[in-house]
């Protein structure tokens, strides 16, 4: 039995990078899955046990060790399913835009409740500053900087298409960590990562040839190894994130800045919506808690898949 991490995943056969390279593997009968409807069993960065199917020359995975932590977003096939989009990370790297396509505040709220809901660290990159004009564009992007630096989310601006020193600028965040790159489609993450790894040689195309036909350039999840140590995952664009298993009195403690004051609302099973003697509702009014935060923390408690 060999042990090794899944670094790309087609769906019916997975390459998985063991102590002495790289194999080809596929499943043999199926995986117990948690509690989750997953379409997919096997995601990039889980860890599995293979091994030589006997008398032949293919390998099988016979094992998927347990996640340590993981992204997932809602199927686009299959309705109340789930897809892990990877596995066993230690950051996340969201890549935001302000056109070509937008961002929302709200698209970008749902992924940070997702990462600290297994407490992965999260980094925000607004992409395609070359292209950024305009007051509307400024504020949207000074919005950012005020909403999450002060949460402890580092914000950096680049431009992936045309930065010379992308290398030198995310050497300190990405070294010796395991990197998940994500975003809505179209907002560079291909581009960001051909950038810090050129031999990646990942396809990038063009907005407008997408957008009419909705097909997304990356269509599978990849890993791939930084030079100096670490690796970054490459997925397709997301257009929504699964916030899933997720109780309705457990959200709050996804806002960071809502946790310092938990336990300390009138009543314990507080939702934080209108209930009097409420230390959040309070928080918000005194400008402790930025209300599109918070506009987006209702959002998501009004939404099906948080329940009670
Ligand atoms: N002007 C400008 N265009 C950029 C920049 N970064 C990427 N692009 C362009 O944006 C388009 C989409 O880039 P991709 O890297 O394919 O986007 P992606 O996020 O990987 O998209 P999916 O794989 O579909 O999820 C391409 O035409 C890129 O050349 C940038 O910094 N400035
Ligand atoms: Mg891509
Ligand atoms: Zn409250």
């Amino acid at each position: 039995m060999i042990l090794g991490r899944v670094i790309k995943s087609t769906g019916s056969w997975y390459i998985v990078q063991t102590e002495k390279g790289a194999v080809a593997a596929r499943l043999k009968g199926k995986f117990k899955q948690q509690d989750l409807k997953l379409t997919n069993p096997i995601a990039v960065g889980d860890l599995v046990e293979i091994e030589k199917e006997p008398g032949q020359d293919s390998v099988i995975i016979k094992e998927i060790l347990p996640r340590e932590n993981y992204v997932i977003r809602k199927s686009t096939r299959k309705q109340h399913h789930s897809h892990i989009i990877a596995s066993n990370i230690d950051q996340a790297l969201l890549v935001i835009t302000m056109k070509n396509p937008r961002t929302s505040l709200g698209f970008i709220d749902r992924f940070l409740v997702s990462t600290e809901s297994f407490r992965i660290p999260a980094l925000l990159v607004v992409n395609k500053m070359d292209q950024l004009e305009g007051e509307d564009e400024e504020d949207w992007l000074q919005d950012i900087h005020e909403i999450y630096e002060p949460l402890g989310y580092p914000v950096l601006e680049v431009s992936a298409l045309k930065d010379g020193d992308l290398k030198e600028k995310f050497s300190p965040y990405l070294q010796d960590k395991s990197t998940l790159i994500a975003g809505h489609s179209g907002v560079g993450k291909s581009t960001l990562l051909n950038a810090l790894i050129p031999e990646a040689l990942q396809e990038t195309k063009e907005v407008s040839e997408y957008s009419t036909k909705g097909v997304h350039t990356t269509t599978f999840a990849e890993l791939f190894a930084l030079e100096a140590g670490g690796d970054l995952i490459d997925t397709p664009g997301i257009k929504e994130f699964g916030i899933l298993d997720i109780e309705e009195n457990e959200l709050s403690h996804y806002f960071p800045e809502m946790r310092e004051y938990l336990g300390q609302c009138k009543y314990n099973n507080c939702r934080h919506v209108n209930e009097p003697g409420c230390v959040i509702l309070k928080k918000l009014e005194e400008g402790y808690i930025h209300p599109y935060r918070y506009k987006n923390y209702l959002n998501i408690l009004q939404e099906e898949d948080t329940h009670r």
